[in-house]
């Protein structure tokens, strides 16, 4: 029987508070209004950008659904929506793209002003939710929502892919890959022979030293503070491997050292502001390019010296690896599909989606790279 047009019932991990384990829930999906898609979820990683919600230091408003790296099939749509029909295979975007407002008819950019991905609203475009809990509205997170067996978003935020791919691989298109990928081949445009140094080796620095080897890198230099990081990071291609704790002097002046005068690139994946720094004087005076990749916590500035950048530096910061997401995760998956790149090292841990909360905490451990819930 078609669910179309019906509130929908259904198993949700709700956040109901700041800091608080997820509490797995019966909630109430409301049919897709105008212009918006509800979607059955198949499968969602865990992003560490959803314990920075949890823990408070991304803010974001509770009771909330969080989670934003997915991939599910249409349920149903609403009034005017052309780019998606029931049955489609479909990742949600935490990056929306309207096609139509300045930024998106842009070529140089990939963050829609129409539809923010910064909106901390928790609300739809228009206002309201299509969550519900014991009556009480329930905020959305990050356009999309994904811990829950249905999710409503908005038609700018998803987009149709590949009906035969896995959705339990390629549900990490909708983040960490894409994200650091892109960083590496779109926003830096990291070129043959050039050495990178990648601060932060969890599942988006992983996803960045894939995309500095695809794109020609010779040498790229991995910078964690667990050992254990390390292993799979040279599977990867990491060619040097560079713990910040075996050294007496600040880490800016070992990779200075290593590499004869700093990086070509450098790639801050820790989401720290004195990294992002260090990850700054990395990379070479005259023409060295760093890209900031992680979130800092809410209202925390970096300080650094101006002269860095006199120099002739170039800082940069990459959202979703720069894509235009409704563009670009369509060809990812297609990339995917074709063999051009492999996500099974970013996934460590495969969970039914009743156990999130040993999810969160094998990420929360360092034991993880990637789970994957299952619905
Ligand atoms: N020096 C070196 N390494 C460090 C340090 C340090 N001071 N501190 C931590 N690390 C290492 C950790 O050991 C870990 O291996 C790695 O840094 C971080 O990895 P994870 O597994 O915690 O995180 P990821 O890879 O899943 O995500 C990292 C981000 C920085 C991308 C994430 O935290 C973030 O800020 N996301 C926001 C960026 C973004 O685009 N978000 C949109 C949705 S994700
Ligand atoms: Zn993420």
């Amino acid at each position: 029987m078609s669910t179309a047009g019906k509130v929908i019932k259904c198993k949700a991990a709700v956040c109901l508070e700041v800091k608080k384990p997820f509490s797995i829930v019966e909630i109430e999906v409301a049919p897709p209004k105008a212009h918006e898609v509800r979607i059955k979820i198949l499968a969602t990683g865990i992003c560490r950008t959803d314990d920075h919600a949890v823990s408070g230091s991304l803010y974001t408003p509770f009771p909330t659904i969080l989670g934003h790296e997915a991939a599910g099939v249409v349920e149903s749509v609403g009034e005017g929506v052309t780019s998606v029909k029931p049955g489609d295979k479909v990742i949600p975007l935490f990056v929306p793209q309207c096609g139509e407002c300045s930024s998106c008819l842009h070529p140089k950019a990939n963050l829609c002003s129409r539809h923010s991905f910064a909106d901390v609203s928790g609300m739809m475009p228009e206002g309201t939710s299509r969550f519900t809990y014991k009556g009480k509205p329930l905020h959305r997170f990050a356009s999309t929502s994904t811990f829950t067996e249905y999710t409503v978003v908005h038609e700018s935020a998803v987009a149709k892919i590949d009906a035969a791919a896995p959705p339990e691989k390629v549900c990490l298109i909708g983040c960490g890959f894409s994200t650091g990928y892109g960083s590496a081949i779109k926003t830096a445009q990291v070129e043959p022979g050039s050495t990178c140094a990648v601060f932060g080796l969890g599942g988006v620095g992983l996803s960045v030293v894939m995309g500095c080897k695809a794109a020609g890198a010779s040498r790229i230099i991995g910078v964690d503070i667990n050992k254990d990081k390390f292993a799979k990071a040279k599977e990867l291609g990491v060619t040097d491997c560079v713990n910040p704790k075996d050294f007496d002097k600040p880490i800016q002046d070992v990779l200075v050292e290593m590499t004869k005068g700093g990086a070509d690139y450098t790639f801050e994946v820790i989401g720290h502001t004195e990294t992002m720094a260090a990850a700054l004087a990395a990379c070479q005076m005259n023409y060295g390019t760093s890209v900031i990749v992680g979130v800092a916590p809410t209202s925390s500035k970096v300080s650094f010296d101006p002269m860095l950048l006199f120099t002739g530096r170039t800082w940069k910061g990459s959202v979703f690896g720069g894509w235009k997401a409704k563009e670009a995760v369509p060809k990812l998956v297609s990339d995917f599909m074709a063999k051009k790149f492999t996500l099974d090292p970013l996934i460590t841990h495969t969970l039914p989606f009743d156990k999130i909360n040993e999810g969160f905490e094998l990420l929360r451990t360092g034991k993880s790279i990637r789970t994957v819930l299952l619905f």
